[in-house]
């Protein structure tokens, strides 16, 4: 790769698909992103968490930073420390900040200041159901979420579980970064579908402000 070659795409278009809603379409080049993925997974491995009534998330996951999201038997919470092992989470690598604040900033927050990287992985028929991300304190703060890998489909809905859910394609290198009236909006992810002759796995980078 050209080593002057800038980190971000930060000239192509950021759009804002609803207030407070933008995508910016091949923001970042994700191979450097699974290498880390792939070593913080030797930290802290990839696991499908419970959630009520016994069953199991399809969608693996893994975390980085100071907090980590985690669900169990007893709900969602954040957490300092891995469950499987008690360990502190591997930290936030510089480069997953750098490209969190670079992609909040061109959508005009400023002052992101993330301390949790939830880490998705999707494997063929994974999903996630449609809900809202209100577990955290400073709801001022926006989410940044960064696809890497196989095309999914995203489902973007209202402030109401009732409303409708509008489908979005989200390619490896897309970021979505979401705050102000969308940042309780709900959403999901549709059963991944991984094209012939395509990567065969999605993983989803999801940075937020936490505490
Ligand atoms: C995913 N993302 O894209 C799951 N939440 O795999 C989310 O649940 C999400 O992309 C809040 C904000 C952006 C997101
Ligand atoms: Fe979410």
């Amino acid at each position: 790769m050209d080593p002057q070659a800038p980190l971000f795409d930060t000239d192509q278009t950021c759009v804002e698909l609803a207030e407070g809603f933008f995508m910016l379409s091949a923001f970042i080049d994700t191979a450097p992103l699974l290498a880390q993925i792939e070593l913080i997974a030797t930290e802290a491995m990839f696991r499908h968490m419970q959630v009520g009534g016994g069953k199991h998330m399809s969608v693996a996951m893994s975390n980085c930073g100071p907090w980590g999201w985690t669900s169990s038997s007893s709900g969602y919470q954040y957490s300092h420390t891995d469950p499987l092992t008690q360990r502190p989470w591997p930290s936030m690598p510089p480069s997953f900040m750098a490209l969190a604040q670079a992609a909040a900033a061109a959508a005009g927050f400023d002052d992101f200041e993330p301390d949790a990287c939830l880490i998705n992985r999707y494997a063929r028929g994974a999903a996630l159901g449609v809900h809202q991300d209100r577990d955290e304190r400073d709801l001022g703060q926006p989410i940044v979420s960064v696809s890497i890998g196989a095309t999914a489909t995203f489902q973007l809905g209202g402030l109401k579980r009732s409303e409708s859910l509008r489908s979005l394609p989200l390619h490896d290198g897309d970021v979505l970064v979401w705050g102000g009236p969308s940042r309780l909006r709900f959403h999901g992810v549709k059963a991944l579908k991984p094209t012939a002759g395509g990567p065969d796995t999605r993983h989803n980078l999801t940075f937020r402000k936490a505490k």
